[in-house]
């Protein structure tokens, strides 16, 4: 999943493409590096953001998926958490919609199933303006799993079709380094969610705090973090460098595959043990 911000604001400059035919370009440029999805967001959640009216965060997102219906066939997602954003994203031609809020916003589930469309749902503690006041947990890993089990339930009760749900962890969203850490490395946790993994890790600031590194710098570190979280069962990784991610996900997924035969008994040893 590639991430295109239609903000002026969002935390990695990179991201940004307030135009909305630059935005286009440049995720159809991702798409040939070989991304399956383009998160189109018009509101940055970066920690301290202030929220975007629904009539502006349209005017940002609307005119980019209008143009990107009409010329890929790549799977469109709104990174919006408001209903009215994603109705209208949903109608220019969006294929889903990945709700940083995990459906806080009235009548966002029942639109999702309405318009049979793709739902993600992500953790978040708090709002972008409070979530990294103090963050608190008991057990991280535990609390945002039931959370997200919360956000499936409801949305499957709206209607919302089970094998279009994808669940987040929310790395970064109301969690300080050792809970993103923690959250990483417990990610099999969520397997029993039964729902495909989405993870966002990509130079977000748990990676600075490593490596020292600002936002425009973290692209070691954040093709590090997808690999890692490749291999922990992430189905899905959010990603500003597609082409570099992709590229060191071939590795890790060849690595995954040769673990997995290497653990299974192969069919000869078991018709062995069987005479
Ligand atoms: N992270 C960001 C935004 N949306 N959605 C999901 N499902 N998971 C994430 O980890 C996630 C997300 C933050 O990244 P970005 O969009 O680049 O930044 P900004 O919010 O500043 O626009």
């Amino acid at each position: 999943m590639a991430v295109v911000n239609v903000t002026p604001d969002s935390f990695h400059a990179g991201s940004r493409r307030l135009d909305a035919g630059e935005a286009s370009d440049r995720a159809l440029a991702l798409v040939d590096e070989g991304a399956d999805i383009i998160d189109i967001g018009g509101e940055s959640t970066r920690p301290g953001a202030l929220e975007v009216e629904v009539a502006e965060e349209a005017r940002r997102v609307i005119p980019v998926l209008e143009r990107l219906a009409a010329t890929t066939a790549a799977i469109l997602s709104v990174d919006t958490r408001k209903t009215e954003v994603a109705r209208r994203a949903l109608d220019a031609g969006a294929d889903m919609v990945n709700d940083v809020s995990a459906l806080d916003d009235e009548g966002m589930a029942e639109l999702v199933a309405r318009e049979k469309a793709g739902l993600a749902v992500m953790h978040m503690r708090g709002t972008p303006a409070t979530m990294q006041h103090e963050p608190a947990y008991e057990d991280v890993v535990l609390e945002v799993r039931s959370h997200l089990s919360a956000a499936v339930r409801r949305a499957e009760q709206a209607g919302v079709d089970p094998g279009a749900i994808l669940v987040d962890p929310g790395i970064g969203f109301g969690k300080t380094l050792e809970h993103n850490l923690a959250l990483l490395a417990g990610l099999e946790a969520f397997e029993a969610l039964g729902k495909p993994l989405l993870v966002g890790t990509s130079r977000k600031s748990f990676i600075g705090k490593l490596t020292g590194r600002t936002a425009e710098e973290r692209l070691m570190g954040s093709v590090a973090s997808a690999v890692a979280a490749a291999l922990r069962g992430a189905h899905v990784l959010r990603v500003h460098d597609v082409a570099e991610t992709r590229e060191a996900l071939l590795v890790a997924d060849a690595l995954k595959r040769a673990a997995a035969a290497a653990a299974a008994p192969s069919p000869a040893a078991l018709q062995g043990a069987a005479r």
